[in-house]
């Protein structure tokens, strides 16, 4: 690259303000001053390899990295993504580390006009989501990984490239949490925007409920805090459910609350006990969830009854007492959440699986527990050699929706009644049956959704986490949010970058 190309990269990159006040008229909305710049700017004409250069150029002598498909930790980059399916070989990744380089990331995106994805913690499961292949750059965000108390301990600012691990290694000792993510590996940026199950649901709503500001890069490069209460409320409530639709987020300030030690319990039932184990499941949404120190969570016949203070058998869990025999993982003890973290994120193992799976919801109901299972049993036995699928109900409190409510707002539609979010997934290793195992994965869900259907319990909300690629998530929530969320990434995206050019995602586009 020339050196009259890097002054004008630099030109063209110093002319847009970024914004950080709180109280400024959004840019966007003060006319777009790239534009005049755009057009002595380096054209790639869409070539994505001549972006990275242009990148590389920019972001030299900042701390940025771009890695190109030749470079030494390209691999290191490409294998990030927990699902082996989505490990796709991108033009180049970069990995900016402070929210000034996204932002300069975002401009050049823009300007060249080539194809992005953007990665956090690289969980979700849809390739193309976050990954992308050759023809764009992957916007690799795990740098951004910061968790910092504010002075008075009420919220952290967290970074989206962390795992909650490393989150919660940061608060845990200082006696505080957040509400976040269940398991330590899984990625802040991905699990935030889609609304984030806790072990605090029922007492706390989604992850995102919790958030008090959210630090965004926009289109135009310009760096944005958004609160219930300044003039970026609109982009702040788009965001409990707009996903990706407006930017790149680059801090989630979350409220923190006091944590102690919990009463914790893994266990597993055979599966010649699913019937039962799932009738008590139900049961326990009705009656023992009502208590909202408890929760749930399973993953296949492991399930784990944790109660967030010390306890001894505590009544709430009695549905799951009352089926006799089990395997205890480890004894019944009083643990800090690091000793949940410690139990729950071994069963995570990543390797080359390749992993994809979908959801469904519907309300809380034993006997259609039961006839979903036989469902799900049926169409694994049609399976390929190698693959294995695994069946996680997600007993949701009623209460779920209220705090939403009362803590804000979402565009996520919830009805005020205790729901199930399915959450499935098949594991494979060999790439030859993606096909073949996408296609069973859309059966299931139309089956299941049918039997929903049928006995009337179905519920239209679609949980964004979990969801297949074909999923209308947005749809699910309803025709004024989903009015709410066009309108958001029309007003602080007017040129329609995170629509057109971000290769795949939840977009208001595809709807
Ligand atoms: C083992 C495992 C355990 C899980 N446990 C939970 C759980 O307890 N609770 C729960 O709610 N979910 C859970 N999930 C689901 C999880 O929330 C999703 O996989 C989520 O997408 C993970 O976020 P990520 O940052 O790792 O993902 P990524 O794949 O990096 O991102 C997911 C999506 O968000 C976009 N994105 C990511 N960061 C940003 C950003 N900063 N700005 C704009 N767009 C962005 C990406 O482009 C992509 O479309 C789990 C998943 C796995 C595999
Ligand atoms: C590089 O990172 C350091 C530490 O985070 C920061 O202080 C510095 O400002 C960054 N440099 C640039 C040019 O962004
Ligand atoms: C955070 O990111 C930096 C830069 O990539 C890295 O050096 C550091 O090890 C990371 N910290 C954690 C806790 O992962
Ligand atoms: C169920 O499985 C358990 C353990 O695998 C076994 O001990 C028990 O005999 C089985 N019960 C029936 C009725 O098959
Ligand atoms: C946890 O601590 C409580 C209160 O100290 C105690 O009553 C209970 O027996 C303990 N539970 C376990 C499993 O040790
Ligand atoms: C998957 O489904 C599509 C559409 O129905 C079909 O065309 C394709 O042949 C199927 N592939 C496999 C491997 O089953
Ligand atoms: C985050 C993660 O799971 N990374 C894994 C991706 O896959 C490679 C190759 O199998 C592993 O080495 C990584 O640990």
């Amino acid at each position: 690259m020339t050196m009259s190309l890097r002054n004008t990269v630099l030109a063209a990159l110093s002319v847009v303000p970024t914004v950080h006040s709180a109280a400024h008229i959004p840019s966007v909305r003060s006319g777009n001053t790239a534009a005049p710049v755009l057009r002595a700017r380096a054209d790639c004409a869409g070539d994505p390899s001549c972006t990275c250069d242009v990148l590389q150029e920019a972001l030299t002598g900042v701390n940025a990295t771009v890695f190109p498909s030749d470079g030494a930790k390209y691999t290191d980059f490409e294998d990030e993504n927990y699902s082996a399916a989505c490990r796709l070989p991108a033009a180049c990744f970069v990995n900016p580390k402070t929210a000034e380089e996204v932002s300069t990331v975002v401009k050049i995106l823009s300007q060249q006009g080539t194809k992005f994805a953007i990665r956090s913690g690289g969980h979700n499961y849809i390739p193309g989501f976050g990954s992308i292949d050759g023809d764009g750059i992957l916007v690799s965000l795990e740098a951004l990984n910061s968790t910092e108390l504010s002075a008075d301990k009420t919220t952290a600012k967290i970074g989206p490239g962390n795992r909650w691990q490393a989150v919660y290694e940061a608060l845990v000792p200082e006696g505080l949490i957040v509400v976040g993510g269940r398991v330590g590996p899984v990625g802040v940026g991905g699990l935030m925007l889609g609304g984030g199950l806790s072990y605090f649901a029922t007492d706390r709503g989604l992850a995102f409920d919790n958030v008090k500001s959210y630090e965004i890069v926009l289109a135009d490069g310009s760096i944005v805090t958004a609160t219930a209460d300044n003039s970026y409320s609109d982009l702040y409530k788009g965001l409990r459910g707009g996903a990706t639709n407006f930017g790149i987020v680059t801090s989630y300030e979350l409220y923190t609350f006091p944590v102690g030690e919990f009463y914790i319990d893994a266990r597993s039932y055979s599966t010649n006990k699913t019937t039962e184990f799932l009738h008590a499941v139900a049961e326990y949404q009705q009656e023992g969830q009502l208590d909202s120190l408890s929760s749930i969570s399973e993953t296949g016949a492991n399930i784990l009854l944790l109660y967030s203070k010390p306890a001894q058998q505590p009544d709430a869990f009695s549905a799951f007492y009352d089926l006799g025999s089990y395997t205890p993982i480890l004894p019944a003890f009083n643990g800090s959440f690091l000793n949940v973290l410690a139990l729950t994120g071994a069963q995570f193992s990543t390797g080359d699986v390749r992993t994809y799976g979908e959801t469904f919801t519907h309300e809380a109901d034993g006997d259609m527990m039961v006839a979903l299972y036989d469902i799900f049993q049926e169409e694994i036995a049609n399976l390929p050699t190698g693959a294995a699928g695994v069946w996680v109900p997600n007993p949701i409190a009623a209460s779920v929706a209220t705090k939403g409510k009362q803590y804000g707002g979402n565009l996520l539609g919830l009805e005020e009644v205790p729901q199930q979010w399915y959450e499935w997934f098949i594991t494979w290793t060999d790439s030859t049956q993606d096909e073949s195992i996408w296609n069973i994965s859309q059966q299931i869900t139309q089956r299941c959704t049918a039997a929903t259907k049928a006995k009337g319990v179905s519920l239209p909300y679609l949980f964004m986490n979990t969801a297949g690629k074909a999923q209308d998530v947005l749809d699910s929530y309803g025709a004024a949010n989903v009015a709410t969320i066009r309108k958001t990434a029309a007003k602080y995206d007017p040129t329609k970058v995170f629509q057109n050019l971000q290769n795949d995602g939840f977009l208001i586009r595809k709807i």
